[in-house]
């Protein structure tokens, strides 16, 4: 085996692919471990771990890798844990008490409090060196690396000579990287960090410890706090044109048809290319929606996946896929389940599926049901096998105006920001299916509380009535659904100037605010978006 070749220990669960694409574009060949005896020969080893403590944990011990992992890492072999490939080698985690962990770092992990954070930490946060590592060779002070976890490690006593970086959500310290010798792990996801993550993957696997530009921070000195950053993400409705090719469009209101030039799908340029263009220009995050897969068949209908594998390959942030992830049966007959859809979009390359009408017609069932929670639905079978972080629910909502509260069930909100078109000031927002056609009898609130209960790890929040209206976002709307969840809510649609990206962060404190026509059409840059935050005093990764 060449010395450029690295192991990778995979179990199925995430994707894997942002690990071996990013070991590729720095000159890596890598190969998985298929037996215990491939510890002996790997000089490289890296485990990505993602999803659920006790799955990862049973994956090692049913392939008997227990033993020859610990002495892969007590013959300071070259070792990187990333995630919960970090986790599982402190003594266990309070989500699954009872399941050991490897037990080489002292302590155990514990859940993120979500009485005033939201969680799971998703986004760009910072780190605080506390002795030098080849992790930092080159690095800049202030790099942001992108975390997703519900999870925890805190540094103690007992585990202090293993602590390499901490990082601060709200007012907890957290345990975001740790090394001794050749073993190193992080919390944080380098092969979705960027430039700064594609350099301290380099700096493992060459091994050299170079002057870091970052300050160190030995314990006991005074130290920063890092900030996790407002994330701005830009977002590709994808779907095929009237000439078969495959194309970003947008829309008005979700009417993607040019109102002349024979009413074709407005053509916004191409996928990949569109989504590397984002990633060079300073997005946090890439989105896709295959915006016509409720009426086709969604793994057959569309490149969707090659697209998720040309992408995945060139872009080192994190990438949603979003349209059609739902169960469904092929043209062959074949039943496919929402899981093996998600699975494949993983495979290919998503970091995170995002659910939209099949989110609805679960949470009807939870509502019918008397909100007990039955592993049948599509939140809870992906985020059970992946992880809540990797489950976002596409919201669709429209106004419906009311006089008052009394003239409705659902949730009413007086509206503070932006009043209806012939002045109402009140109104419920409906939730809808099938790319805005089809309503159903139920409001925003109570999709999102029901998707949350049901496993879900995020929001996305869009409206029907902003959409492609350059106008503002619907600050109410994304204020109702930040109070009525505490998984993290990034705001959608209506994104027309910088200031409307102040406005959604400091008066709703939403996540993330995600826009598609404003960077589509370059009348502002990702970059001016982010000038304008900095300027305004909210933290976002340079
Ligand atoms: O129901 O699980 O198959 O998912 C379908 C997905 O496709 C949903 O996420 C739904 O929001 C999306 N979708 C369906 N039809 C349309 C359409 O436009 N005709 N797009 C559509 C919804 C909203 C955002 C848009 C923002 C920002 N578009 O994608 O990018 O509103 O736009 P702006 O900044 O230009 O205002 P399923």
């Amino acid at each position: 085996m060449s010395a450029r070749t690295v192991h990778v220990l995979d179990y199925g669960a995430g994707n894997v692919r942002s690990l071996t694409n990013a070991l590729s574009a720095l000159g890596y060949a890598s190969t998985f471990v298929t037996s215990a005896e491939d510890f002996g020969s790997a000089d490289i080893l890296l485990f990505p771990g993602v999803g659920n403590f006790q799955q990862a944990m049973q994956f090692l011990n049913a392939n008997d890798y227990v033993a020859p992992l610990k002495a892969y890492i007590a013959a300071n072999k070259r070792f990187l844990g990333i995630c919960l490939g970090m986790q599982t080698l402190f003594e266990g985690s309070e989500e699954c008490p009872g399941v050991a962990g490897l037990g080489i770092v002292p302590g155990v992990v514990t859940k993120f409090p979500t009485d005033s954070l939201a969680v799971p930490h998703i986004g760009w946060n910072g780190i605080t060196a506390r002795k030098p590592s080849p992790l930092f060779s080159k690095l800049e002070a202030d790099s942001n690396v992108y975390f997703v976890h519900s999870f925890r490690a805190t540094p103690s006593a007992g585990n202090q000579d293993w602590v390499l970086t901490t990082t601060n959500y709200g007012d907890i310290e957290f345990i975001s990287s740790i090394q001794k010798g050749n073993v190193m792990a992080t919390q944080f996801h380098p092969e979705k960090s960027g430039a700064v993550g594609l350099q301290m993957l380099r700096g493992f696997l060459e091994g050299e410890v170079v002057a870091p530009a970052l300050p160190l921070h030995p314990f006991g000195q005074p130290a920063p706090s890092t900030k996790l950053c407002k994330r701005v993400i830009a977002c590709l409705d994808v779907r095929s044109n009237d000439a078969g090719d495959l194309v970003v469009t947008k829309g008005d209101q979700y009417d993607v048809r040019e109102a002349s030039d024979g009413g074709n799908v407005r053509n916004m340029g191409k996928p990949v290319e569109l989504c590397t263009r984002y990633y060079n220009e300073g997005a946090d995050e890439v989105t896709f929606l295959n915006i016509t897969s409720f009426r086709e068949q969604p793994l057959g209908d569309t490149p969707m996946l090659a697209v998720l594998e040309a992408s995945s390959r060139q872009v080192f942030v994190p990438l949603t896929v979003g349209g059609g992830i739902r169960g469904y049966k092929d043209d062959n007959g074949r039943e496919w389940t929402a899981l093996d859809v998600a699975a494949r979009y993983f495979r290919a390359g998503a970091d995170k599926v995002s659910i939209g009408s099949d989110a609805v017609d679960a949470a009807e069932a939870y509502y019918v049901n008397g909100r007990l929670l039955r592993q049948t639905s599509s939140i809870e079978q992906i985020s059970t096998v992946y992880g809540r972080q990797a489950v976002v629910i596409s919201v669709d909502p429209r106004r419906v105006y009311v006089a008052s509260a009394a003239d409705t069930r659902h949730h009413v909100v007086e509206l503070q920001h932006k009043r209806g078109p012939n002045g109402e000031t009140h109104c419920w927002y409906q939730v809808m299916v099938k790319g805005g056609r089809e309503g159903r009898d139920m409001d925003v609130v109570e999709l999102t509380q029901a998707c949350e209960a049901l496993g879900a790890g995020e929001i996305l929040l869009n409206c029907v009535d902003m959409d492609g209206q350059n106008a503002g976002y619907d600050l109410d709307l994304i204020s109702l659904v930040k109070k009525s969840v505490t998984i993290p809510v990034v705001a959608s649609s209506g994104a027309g100037a910088p200031s409307h990206f102040t406005d959604v962060f400091n008066i709703t404190g939403c996540d993330a605010a995600l826009a598609a026509g404003i960077f589509h059409r370059k009348e502002v840059a990702i970059a001016e978006v982010k000038a304008r935050l900095q300027a305004d005093g909210i933290d976002v990764r340079a």
